[in-house]
């Protein structure tokens, strides 16, 4: 698939998808759903992208659905309704699956305001870094919405109830700062060390023990819904699975021989 809405490209192990309708701050059209679905099953399935790098062109992240392909006329009762719900299981269900599922770790860099399921799509990656000079909205609210893409799942779990509930009621906008001290997000960053800091967290991740990290991720995400039992027979499961990767007997001869690990990712 030829991409018009987004830039991919695979090198050094680092998958990097740029968000890229910046007049439009990045929001999303059925297109642009189209082309990142195809840029994330690609990298899924391509053994040389090892993590996944997502950032928005232009001064924002994403400011979620694109409301000009929402335009109605509030006079016109008889103006068919959208079904947002259809929306939701067609493109943003999928795409917050497709980031939860990928047994790879997927860093977003938010460059600039991260809307509505902007947001909500930047807090399902695994490490979210953020310019200082970012905003996070819940903007559902402002438009008579729901927070999506996995937002009321999300934000209890990232930052309490309480303030989950005043972000989502509100739709405030807060900045980066008080969201990586909310935990919310992995760190804040100054605007101009962004992308050096989440390439090179990326570069990391790329050279790392890929099968590895990609059962952490779902270790991670299983513990929010099992018990303690169920985890530990899971981390049982987990451990015999990667204690027999070419990634850990390298890990365990590199230390031994007080050396740097080359891990391949098998
Ligand atoms: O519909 C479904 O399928 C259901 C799913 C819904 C998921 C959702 O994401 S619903 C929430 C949708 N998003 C919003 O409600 C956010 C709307 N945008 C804003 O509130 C503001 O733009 C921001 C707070 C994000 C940024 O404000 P600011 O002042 O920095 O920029 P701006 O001037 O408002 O925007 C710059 C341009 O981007 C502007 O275009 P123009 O006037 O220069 O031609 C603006 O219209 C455009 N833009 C920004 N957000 C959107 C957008 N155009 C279309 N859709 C947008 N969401």
């Amino acid at each position: 698939m030829a991409y018009e809405t987004i830039l991919y490209a695979v090198t050094d192990g680092v998958a990097r998808l740029t968000l890229n309708r910046p007049e439009k701050l990045n929001s999303f059209t059925v297109q642009m759903h189209e082309e990142v679905r195809d840029a994330l099953d690609r990298a899924a399935a391509d053994a040389e992208a090892r993590c996944v790098l997502i950032t928005g062109a232009g001064r924002g992240f994403c400011a979620g659905q694109d409301l000009s392909d929402r335009a109605v006329d509030p006079n016109d009762a008889d103006a068919a309704r959208p079904d947002l719900g259809e929306s939701l299981e067609q493109r943003y269900n999928p795409l917050i699956r497709r980031i939860a599922k990928l047994e790879k770790p997927v860093i977003c860099a938010v460059n600039g305001v991260a809307a509505g399921a902007g947001a909500n799509v930047a807090l399902a990656c695994d490490i979210v870094l953020a310019a200082r000079s970012a905003k996070f909205i819940q903007a559902f609210a402002k438009i008579g919405l729901v927070p999506d893409s996995g937002g009321t799942w999300s934000l209890p779990r990232l930052v309490g109830m309480a303030r989950a509930k005043g972000l989502a009621l509100l739709g405030e906008a807060i900045d980066a700062e008080t969201a990586a001290d909310w935990g919310l997000i992995w760190q804040a960053l100054p605007d101009e060390d962004l992308m050096p800091e989440a390439e090179a967290i990326a570069a990391r991740l790329a050279q790392g023990p890929t099968r590895g990290l990609g059962l952490i991720k779902t270790a991670l995400a299983r513990s929010l819904d099992n018990d303690l039992d169920a985890q530990l027979d899971l981390e049982r499961d987990f451990q015999t699975e990667a204690g027999r990767t070419d990634d850990y007997r390298e890990g365990v001869a590199a230390f031994l021989e007080k050396r740097k690990p080359a891990f391949k990712g098998r």
